[in-house]
């Protein structure tokens, strides 16, 4: 709107100059500043359904198919072999790791280093992720589209952390298009009997840490974790005298309750509810700001990308 008001202060200074028989003249100057304004706010529009289209075609490079099959000459323990053996493009890819009865697809993210094995994504709320203990075992939601929501299970994951040590690794990005990221050492999900408790070591990134309630030390004894076995709304693991799950609408290591909660309910930023059950992660956007888009991946620590 800085053309319409450099045009009024023109025109004022037409009309201070003005003898008073020259009203015509100023009622063509003030049709042309509307006729300017109503250009401007036109191109604005304009502006504004450029950048919404811009974003449609940048979700929808996730559109696509991309389960990429090697065949049957190889069996893969995870990403980081697959990566290492000269697959270097990022898909679903099957693989199965040394404890594991039977293989399953999960996604390769062949960025940030190569050979990370994603078991969570959150992007556009298209899965529901409040599920019962038997779904969140075998995991669940979309293994085909590279943007697909899912959980790889927790059967998954513990075979698959149980093979060495492991780095989690987890990337958010806000609605403003902001991304950070923690990172934590030696991340493992014990088996069924242990109710897939999970444990990690140090943390590492921009993001705080609120996987095991680091950001302040009186936190830890409800946000911590780190311990803690999984629930689900049918299953109550946690330390509260209610049900975590229940209450929160996803299943996770709950504690009393969280400070992170990436499986929560898909809103849109900023949210009210009766509980703190957005896609949290407390050190960025506190409790009642649910993230946009979340990846949980693991590498092994001693992983060395091989230069083909
Ligand atoms: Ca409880």
């Amino acid at each position: 709107s800085l053309h319409s008001e450099s045009y009024i202060l023109h025109t004022t200074t037409l009309l201070g100059n003005c003898l008073p028989n020259c009203l015509q003249e100023q009622l063509r100057l003030q049709a042309q500043v509307r006729l300017l304004e109503y250009r401007v706010k036109q191109q604005q529009v304009k502006i504004v359904q450029l950048l919404q289209e811009r974003e449609i075609q940048y979700s929808d490079r996730g559109d696509e198919n991309s389960v990429i099959d090697l065949g049957e000459k190889r069996q893969y323990a995870d990403c980081a072999e697959i990566y290492n053996d000269g697959h270097k493009e990022s898909g679903f890819y099957k693989m199965k790791p040394l404890q594991s009865p039977s293989e399953f697809l999960a996604y390769c993210d062949m960025s940030e280093g190569g050979g990370w094995t994603v078991f969570q994504r959150r992007s556009d709320g298209s899965q529901n992720f409040d599920r019962v203990w038997a779904d969140y075992e075998q995991g669940f939601g979309n293994f085909v589209l590279r943007n697909g929501e899912y959980w790889l299970g927790n059967k998954n994951l513990h075979y698959l952390t149980s093979q060495g040590n492991y780095t989690l690794r987890i990337n958010l990005i806000d609605f403003e298009e902001e991304r950070r990221f923690a990172q934590y050492t030696n991340f493992r999900v014990a088996d069924g009997e242990g109710s897939y408790w999970m444990t990690c070591g140090e943390y590492s990134g921009t993001a705080g840490d609120s996987f095991t309630g680091g950001f302040h030390p009186e936190v830890k004894w409800w946000s911590d974790h780190r311990g803690m076995k999984f629930s689900t709304r049918d299953r109550d693991n946690d330390n509260y005298e209610g049900n975590c799950a229940e209450e929160d609408k996803s299943g996770w290591w709950f504690n009393r309750c969280h400070s992170a909660n990436l499986n929560g309910v898909y809103y849109k930023g900023p949210y009210t509810a009766k509980t703190d059950n957005g896609i949290v992660w407390y050190t960025w956007h506190g409790w009642w700001y649910s993230l946009k888009s979340v990846v949980m991946k693991v590498r092994p620590a001693d992983f060395e990308p091989n230069v083909v």
